[in-house]
């Protein structure tokens, strides 16, 4: 399908790179752009050849927001009523690993798009911010939930209250940010993670991130119950026999995703 907002490429074998392109808007994320990621991720999702999705903007803006003037005349009968959470949804939810390639702003729902991902490398110059507050409003696609159960509460609140923003190492330093490099190099080491998780045994993969999901959404028990589940689970696929066998044979396992 054609993107009027997205450009999406192949960069190595089993990833997808998702970039978004609005760049005289620092990427604001409107309704469109919305639409077209929920649209992408949908599709990438059900794509068998594709095992993990990178998503990025360019090296000035992950995403500067939702898009204000969009937004600002909307009753909140209309905010609710049109497609926009589909977005950031459609990231969230994807059953492959998806990471962000952060430089710039990342700011608001751009900041929020990058929360949803399930590992983020930034470069340098990234930031990271909740500055609705500045508008009257509040973090709406996940911020103040994701934050506060990964950075804690006092942190979280200083950023949704009072605009806090974090530096690149800063985010990194608190756990929001797997790792930060040169703003030349930071798309090219996300897709060389990528590459390595998507030539690793698929059903384990994902597996693997339904299991850390899990424990946003459950109790200590229930989570345990769940990871075992999958765990004995795993012993069905023929990638388990395989990954033993080629362990002990000493040699590269073949997965077949199956
Ligand atoms: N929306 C619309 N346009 C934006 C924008 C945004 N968020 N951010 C930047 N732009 C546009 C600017 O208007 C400007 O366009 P022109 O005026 O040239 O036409 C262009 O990008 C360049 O911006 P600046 O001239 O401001 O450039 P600077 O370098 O001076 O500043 C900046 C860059 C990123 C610091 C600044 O633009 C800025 O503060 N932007 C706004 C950041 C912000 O407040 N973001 C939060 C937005 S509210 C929802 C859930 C969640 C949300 C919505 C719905 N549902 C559940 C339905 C999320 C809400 C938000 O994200």
């Amino acid at each position: 399908m054609p993107y009027t907002y997205l450009i999406i490429e192949r960069p190595a074998e089993g990833v997808a790179l998702v970039r978004l392109n609005r760049p005289k808007q620092y990427n604001a994320l409107n309704l469109q752009v919305l639409q077209e990621l929920a649209a992408a991720f949908r599709e990438l999702d059900q794509d068998d050849s594709v095992r993990a999705i990178v998503i990025t903007g360019n090296d000035k803006a992950f995403a500067a927001g939702a898009d204000i003037k969009e937004m600002m005349e909307k009753t909140a009968v209309e905010m609710k009523n049109a497609p926009f959470i589909s977005g950031w949804d459609a990231v969230a939810l994807a059953q492959k690993p998806v990471i962000a390639a952060v430089s710039g702003y990342a700011l608001g729902g751009g900041a929020e798009l990058a929360w949803a991902c399930d590992m983020i490398i930034a470069s340098e110059t990234a930031v990271f911010g909740q500055p609705e507050i500045n508008l009257g409003i509040i973090p709406g696609a996940g911020g103040t939930q994701r934050l506060a159960r990964t950075i804690g509460k006092y942190l979280t609140m200083e950023m949704v209250l009072n605009d806090r923003r974090l530096t690149a190492q800063e985010a990194a330093q608190f756990g929001l940010v797997n790792h930060v490099f040169p703003v030349e190099t930071y798309l090219d080491e996300a897709i060389k993670l990528a590459a390595k998780i998507a030539s690793r045994a698929p059903l384990a993969v994902r597996f693997g991130k339904e299991a850390v999901l899990y424990a946003f959404n459950s109790t200590l028990d229930a989570g345990l119950q769940h990871e075992r589940l999958l765990f004995y689970t795993l012993f069905c696929t023929e990638d388990q026999k395989e990954g033993m066998h080629a362990f002990v044979e000493k040699r590269k396992p073949r997965w077949k995703g199956a």
